[in-house]
């Protein structure tokens, strides 16, 4: 008789009568998640180390697939939304309950690392994983969220959070295929983008693990970061028109040099963003030419600017001084400047709760924790116009990212996973 009520108890694993039965610290299992990190480096993997998976490539889309493998094999119901975002749900006990998001992308930059979206995609991945193998059903539903093309000022989180404009749509993105094309690429409909918009305060939290992507957990021998809010992005292409002539036979003050004036333009930038106090950063991360030969004076340059702060009144001010020494630098050169700023994503500040509650599950995990913002930008921050969000960062070895050499030690990757995993269960108790 004994025998079979224990059968039927187990029998019954994946309902809420197991909740009693749950482990009181439940971990990961971090040699999984490295070893899924192996696996998926491998698309896009470059010569020199790294990925070049960039959104709506061939190896983002066979990188997609093989994260779909892993959602589907941790129990998970997975769908695909029309911009392209992942969705793998796990249904709760307790009917009426909003949902938890855990997730973060997997695309790369060009010669990106192994790390950066991976680290909380996989994470987030296996805290499903455990929960199905521990048959644990939170009373919460559970949706972990791949999104798409987080390197492109966050496509896929922006159609989740808010409305994606036309102009984005029409861009081309880093594959070289226009953003509407490549959200079809990828299975996605770019005609039916306002589906996968969710509601404000449709959900409980979102909480997203990621690498820091500076050192400032590594030199203060710190093992979790608690993200108190992530910067704003401005990024605006800059136009410099000047007169395109014989570079042997126009006499040097007579030209109208649409490189020298940008040249002139990235210093002022420099000077602008560093003239004042502040952590807000400004940079020209790449410039063209135009015709682009040996012989001829540059008629028309483009650049990429861009400026981070967690105040968006900041930005607009450097910004405006910025147009302001443009227009400067053009009447002396006999140059002109056209700014095409693009709709930036906004500066976001992660829940106070949140942040006491990560805190908190990290030191009960004795690990040591340090509040900090975020320089670089994450889904979070488009998740934050749906409900409360919380980030949990692990050091970045030598503070390296957006290249080959980023690094994460598997001891780090698992105490962050384990936090995020101690998070969502606090999150999910009454
Ligand atoms: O550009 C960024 O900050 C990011 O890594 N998406
Ligand atoms: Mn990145
Ligand atoms: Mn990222």
């Amino acid at each position: 008789m004994k025998r079979i009520a224990l059968l039927i108890l187990l029998a019954c694993g994946g309902g809420a009568s197991s909740i009693a039965a749950t482990p009181v610290v439940l971990k990961v299992n971090g040699a999984r998640i490295v070893q899924h990190l192996e696996a998926l480096s491998a698309f896009g993997r470059n010569p020199q180390g790294g990925v070049s998976r960039v959104a709506y490539s061939d190896a983002d889309r066979a990188g997609r697939e093989y994260v779909l493998g892993l959602m589907t094999a941790a129990g998970l119901a997975v769908r695909m939304d029309t911009a392209g975002n992942l969705i793998g749900i796990r249904p709760g006990s307790e009917p009426g309950l909003k949902p938890i998001l855990i997730g973060s992308h997997i695309d790369s930059v060009p010669e990106g690392g192994n790390y950066d979206g991976d680290v909380g995609s996989l994470s987030a991945i296996e805290v499903a994983q455990v929960l199905n193998e521990q048959h644990l059903t939170l009373r919460h539903p559970l949706e972990v969220i791949i999104f798409e093309n987080e390197e492109g000022a966050m496509l896929g989180s922006s159609a989740v959070g808010s409305i994606v404009d036309q102009a984005r749509l029409d861009s081309v993105s880093q594959s070289g295929k226009r953003v509407r094309d490549g959200v079809r690429f990828i299975g996605g409909d770019p005609d039916r983008l306002a589906e996968s918009r969710m509601a404000p305060g449709s959900i409980e939290a979102y909480l997203e693990l990621h690498i820091e992507q500076g050192a400032l957990l590594e030199q203060a021998h710190l093992q979790i970061g608690v993200v108190q809010g992530i910067v704003g992005i401005l990024d605006c292409e800059v136009t410099v028109d000047g007169f395109a002539n014989h570079a042997g036979t126009t006499p040097m003050n007579q030209r109208h040099d649409a490189l020298l004036a940008a040249s002139a333009f990235v210093q002022k930038v420099n000077e602008i963003v560093t003239s004042v106090p502040g952590r807000q950063v400004g940079t020209v991360g790449w410039i063209r030419a135009q015709p682009g030969a040996y012989n001829v004076v540059p008629g028309r340059v483009a650049l990429g600017l861009e400026l981070r702060d967690l105040d968006a009144g900041k930005i607009q001010d450097l910004y405006a001084r910025i147009r302001t020494a443009a227009d400067t630098i053009g009447r002396a050169s006999g140059t002109t400047f056209k700014f095409d700023p693009h709709a930036p994503p906004a500066p976001a500040l992660t829940d106070a709760g949140l942040q006491t509650l990560i805190e908190d599950t990290a030191r009960g995990l004795a690990l040591s924790t340090k509040r900090m913002p975020s320089g670089a930008g994450h889904d979070a921050q488009e998740m934050a116009a749906v409900g409360p969000v919380g980030m949990i960062f692990v050091p970045s070895v030598g503070g390296i990212s957006h290249s080959p050499k980023e690094y994460s030690t598997p001891g780090d990757i698992e105490n962050g996973a384990n936090v995020l995993l101690g998070a969502l269960r606090r999150l999910d108790r009454p």
